[in-house]
């Protein structure tokens, strides 16, 4: 590798090389180093956050060297380089990852072998550990001290997390990029009842995980116009684009270090800054004032994550974020390409580029113009390479969440794109009459831009098809669905090879290690693997099967489901001002029954909410007809419902799901005839740290979307990993997850997704009524049960069912709901051993959902890329 250093200075380098620290002494000595020096403070003024920035600067150090020699490995051998591209990474906290994940010398236990040479299970950590007790503080308050990093909405940003976690620990070169919003997903606040949104400006205390590389700065150019001089040129030539305005793109690198290995890996996350490009007209009229707000402004495109799941908001200032994004990102892929001196034609070969749904749709676009206009390859070469470097991965099917933008608004701010974006239109379309003569209908369904709206729009999913040699859903039945609906027309056009399926999964690292320490170590204690080499190879779990009858053993599993409950309990608590929702010793025979994720109509916490009040009216039935207590705990035993979860703030009906699931519980858990038997809680601001808790601790978790409408969830594999049983509809995942770990396992209910679009379409013409069970609830709710000063407050959530074609299949699907639930109930509570067994064979079977076999998945079908190891 090149170097700026010369020859003969390179052994005053070697000499005093840095070192990581391998010691619980070398890391306190390195640690007040870092309390002294980095941050200026000392042992009178070091707090538990000072300490945990020491921490992680110091761990932060020991990844440093080995991001270092990855970087320069992966230089030198020059392989397929793997590139994610995601305006999404929910990242969450960082330090105790690392803590799992980082390995120190003292961690391998066989010196002078590959990578195979593995560490201790919990060494590192456990050193620490130590060595922070004896500086005076306590590693779980100090790990508490980290603010999440919020950089996304929900299952999409996650995933992206999981990925990179995964292409670390496999050893894949492989980058993330991303941007650096300075807020990141808003702070819940829930007052009187209502979600309310507070910002959150998680880069408050400066943030040890980033490295700022001020030294880059790629200039971004947006608006102006395309200057093909006298002779007017094809747009098909090498043309100039003279932007109207231009920002900088500075990039921040997170190391990501992969489990069991010395490969460290880089996010990249690009921020805003204004150019100190001077102008000289606004200078010389005197407008100092105005030219300097106006190059502030271009912060503002970093500024802050855009709060829709699964929805779009054509916002210009979105675009913009996008543009901004990929072209920063291509420009340093290229940039690194052309250190290599290859050929053009071997791009392909040397880089896959990866994008996560539509939003980094525009790569594509800018490679096409970087090739076209700057390198100036023929534009059929140029579109050749560009199509065999991108795949695009689809994690929805329903239309208000598919990207579409209006011809004019593109054409403004990006006017050599939008020509380029004709140019690929006019081939493709070309291509398509050739194979299909004059099907003018066809021609006009798959057309990248869309006429029949008013506006028209460029529709980017058929862009990104269109760009990319691969396309893939995000579980079996998602893929099956993207090729008979929404892009039907092209797997006629392509062929059914061009479509493909990965099936999410999650980090074990994370999801079961760092969120589950006490099922972590009863795994690695019951199956002999104390080194932890399970969370690499998954299908080790399924020798926790033969432990499934087991009493001894289901003792000590029931025992961990316990101290989680505990632990969640003891969260509620306080999120709940010191006042507890569940008696302490309650705990034990509560079912904890969990619904978390971002609130959406189609993920039905409309329909989760009238089951509990079905269930409270049907008690107070039960009692007032004279039933005593036990026996109404005989048919409803020990429950607390627990909710959580984002709106999008301007999604209406979601806001108004989140007052209704507050104005339950507030009834419900202060009435004092029912005793307790059933609780609801809504836990505030729903984010990954809070997951690290929650998902631990559930008995049973709900997926409950209509079918075919969440593509895959990933909540559900996390819960399932750590124990809980999940009572769920035909959808996603939940269909590959009933086929590992058995059909017994799993409480499975609802409508299929084949029967659909009959419900939806008998709904318009027939009022069929409402099942019994959900009139009772609707009635309660429009009789102010849960409003008595304002009955009118939910009738939307009323008027959707009965009115509006209850698009979302609640009255389909809510008596069959009610039934299982209080199927769950009985062998809860009257068949324990039916219920940890149950328990037990999940998790030993749950390894396919790891996300090392995406990746695997997505490196070999995908990216054909191959892992690079240390010697
Ligand atoms: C999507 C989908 C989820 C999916 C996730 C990751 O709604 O079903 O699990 O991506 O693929 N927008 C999302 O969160």
């Amino acid at each position: 590798i090149e170097t700026t250093i010369p020859a003969q200075s390179r052994e005053i380098w070697n000499k005093h090389r840095v070192q990581k620290f391998n010691t619980g002494d070398e890391f306190q000595e390195r640690f007040i180093s870092h309390v002294e020096w980095t941050l200026a403070r000392s042992l009178y003024n070091c707090d538990d956050l000072a300490a945990y920035q020491a921490t992680s600067q110091s761990v932060r150090d020991n990844l440093v060297i080995d991001w270092n020699k990855t970087q320069q490995r992966q230089t030198a051998r020059d392989p397929k380089r793997v590139y994610y591209l995601s305006l999404e990474f929910l990242m969450g906290r960082a330090l105790d990852n690392a803590l799992i994940n980082m390995r120190t010398d003292t961690d391998v236990t066989d010196v002078g072998d590959t990578d195979e040479t593995l560490t201790k299970g919990n060494t590192s950590r456990e050193m620490i550990k130590n060595a922070m007790s004896e500086l005076g503080f306590k590693l779980e308050d100090i790990l508490d001290e980290e603010p999440d990093a919020a950089l996304g909405n929900g299952g999409l940003g996650r995933l992206a997390a999981c990925f990179v976690d995964s292409m670390a620990t496999g050893n894949y070169p492989a980058w993330g990029y991303g941007l650096r919003y300075q807020y990141g997903i808003f702070a819940q606040k829930i007052i009187n009842g209502y979600q309310v949104e507070t910002p959150d400006y998680w880069l408050n205390f400066s943030n040890p995980w980033e490295i700022e590389r001020a030294e880059i700065q790629v200039p971004i150019n947006f608006y102006g116009y395309v200057d093909r001089g006298q002779n007017e040129k094809s747009t098909l030539e090498p043309s100039d684009w003279i932007g109207g305005e231009r920002v900088l793109a500075v990039p921040y690198d997170m190391p990501i270090p992969g489990f069991k290995t010395s490969t460290v890996n880089n996010l990249r996350l690009w921020s805003a800054k204004p150019t100190t490009e001077f102008d000289f007209k606004k200078f010389n009229n005197g407008d100092y004032k105005n030219s300097v707000e106006e190059q502030q402004r271009a912060e503002s495109i970093t500024a802050v994550l855009y709060p829709n799941d699964n929805f779009l908001q054509g916002k210009e200032l979105r675009l913009k974020q996008q543009y901004f994004w990929c072209a920063a990102s291509l420009h340093d892929i290229v940039r690194r390409f052309k250190k290599g001196k290859r050929p053009w034609s071997e791009f392909p070969d040397a880089i896959a580029i990866q994008i996560n749904d539509t939003h980094p749709t525009l790569a594509i676009v800018e490679l096409q113009r970087i090739l076209v206009d700057l390198e100036k390859l023929d534009w059929h070469e140029a579109w050749s390479i560009v199509t065999s470097t991108f795949a695009f991965t689809n994690h929805t099917v329903m239309q208000e969440a598919l990207e579409k933008w209006p011809i004019s608004l593109l054409g403004h701010l990006l006017p050599r794109h939008l020509e380029i974006i004709y140019d690929i239109n006019w081939f493709f379309l070309q291509d398509v009459e050739k194979k299909f003569p004059r099907d003018m209908g066809l021609l006009s369904r798959v057309s990248i831009i869309e006429e029949s709206s008013q506006e028209r729009q460029v529709r980017m999913a058929y862009l990104a098809i269109i760009g990319s040699h691969k396309v893939n859903g995000v579980a079996e039945l998602h893929s099956d669905l993207i090729k008979t609906t929404i892009f039907k027309d092209f797997v006629k056009i392509y062929g059914a090879n061009k479509f493909t399926n990965v099936t999410n999964g999650i980090t074990p690292r994370r999801w079961l290690k760092q969120a589950n320490p006490k099922l972590a170590q009863l795994i690695s204690e019951t199956i002999n693997d104390p080194e932890d080499n399970y969370l690499l190879d998954m299908s080790k779990l399924t020798q926790l099967s033969k432990y499934a009858e087991d009493e001894k053993f289901q003792k000590k599993w029931n025992d961990v489901k316990q101290f989680n409950k505990q632990r969640l309990a003891d969260l509620i608590k306080k999120l709940n001002n010191g006042v507890d929702i569940i008696e302490r010793d309650h705990i034990r025979n509560t079912l904890f029954d969990i619904q978390v994720k971002r609130i959406h109509e189609y993920k039905r916490q409309q329909m989760n909410i009238f089951g509990v009040i079905h269930r409270y009216l049907t008690m107070k039935e039960l009692l007032q007809s004279g039933a005593s207590i036990e026996e109404v705990s005989k048919k409803y035993p020990r429950k607390v419902s627990i909710f959580g979860g984002k709106s999008a703030p301007g999604y209406y009906m979601a806001k108004l799901i989140i007052k209704l699931i507050n104005s339950v519980a507030e009834v419900v858990n202060n009435d004092k005839e029912i005793q307790d038997l059933l609780k609801v809680y809504f836990i505030p601001d729903y984010n990954v740290s809070k997951a690290e808790i929650i998902t631990p601790a559930s008995d049973l978790s709900e997926h409950i979307s209509t079918a075919g409408t969440e593509a895959s969830g990933t909540s559900n594999m996390k819960f399932v990993m750590n124990g809980g049983l999940i009572i769920g509809t035909v959808d996603g995942a939940n269909v590959e997850i009933t086929r590992e770990i058995g059909e017994d396992n799993i409480f499975l209910f609802g409508n299929l997704a084949e029967n659909v679009d009959e419900l939806r379409y008998k709904h318009q013409f027939h009022n069929k009524g409402l099942p019994a069970s959900l009139a009772k609830v609707l009635d309660a709710v429009q009789n102010g049960a849960f409003s008595p000063q304002n009955h009118s407050e939910f009738m939307p959530l009323i008027d959707s069912i009965k009115s509006h074609g209850d698009y979302y299949l609640v009255s389909d699907d809510f008596e069959a709901y009610i039934s299982t639930q209080e199927l769950v109930d009985q062998v809860y509570h009257k068949d324990k051993k039916e219920w940890l067994k149950k328990s037990i064979l999940s998790v030993a079977n749950i390894g396919f959902f790891s996300s090392d076999r995406c990746i695997e998945e997505y490196a070999d079908t995908i990216w054909n890329a191959e892992p690079v190891k240390s010697e």
